[in-house]
């Protein structure tokens, strides 16, 4: 058995958040642990579709993300969430609304410059063109983690090393 719990991805766009988060969901189903990951892929092309990158849409997307992970909690999941979630408020909200153990923020930490270096889709490109309004790092503010749960270096730790320090974490906690 498992405890239920969110682990809540954040960093900039091309930081790692997705990709770590589906590389920890596959090491927890190969231990049958229940879990889920919520990104772009499935909560922005569906549930939150009517909603762009304002300051304001932003907060309707980590509010209705906070909510589906709730349910998901409740459920008996370990649910993983991969959005920017840029506003420290807005993730201080979703934090409140699972009892504390149930929360933990995870830090996809990396350069500004080294995201731009990866640009997988073209994005930070557009975004200095102006094509892309309000980006985060570039024309959006992104305001750091003050005290998260877990830290994790993405330019300077593989995703296999960044993967086992979380399931440490977990393992720690008595969650798995
Ligand atoms: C930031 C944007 C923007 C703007 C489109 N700012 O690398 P990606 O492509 O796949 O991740 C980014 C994703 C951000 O959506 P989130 O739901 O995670 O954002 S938030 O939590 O702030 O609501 C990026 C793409 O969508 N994208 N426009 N202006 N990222």
């Amino acid at each position: 058995g498992h405890k239920s719990c969110i682990l809540w991805f954040t960093g900039l766009s091309g930081s790692g958040k997705s990709t770590l988060a589906n590389a920890l969901d596959k090491r927890l189903y190969e231990e049958r642990i229940n879990s889920f990951v919520l990104d772009g892929d499935n909560i922005r092309h569906g549930l939150n579709k009517d909603l762009g990158f304002k300051p304001e849409d932003r907060q309707e997307n980590i509010r209705r993300i906070g909510e589906v992970s709730k349910l998901f909690v409740e459920n008996g999941s370990i649910v993983l969430t991969a959005f920017v979630s840029p506003y420290r408020d807005d993730r201080q909200l979703a934090r409140q609304m699972v009892d504390k153990e149930e929360f933990i923020e995870i830090y996809v930490q990396c350069p500004v410059e080294e995201c731009e270096k990866r640009d997988p889709k073209g994005l930070y490109k557009k975004a200095r063109k102006g094509e892309i309004p309000e980006f985060t790092g570039i024309s959006a503010p992104y305001e750091e983690p003050v005290d998260p749960e877990i830290t994790i270096s993405s330019d300077r730790v593989s995703i296999e090393q960044s993967v086992e320090q979380i399931i440490g974490y977990l393992k720690d906690k008595g969650i798995i």
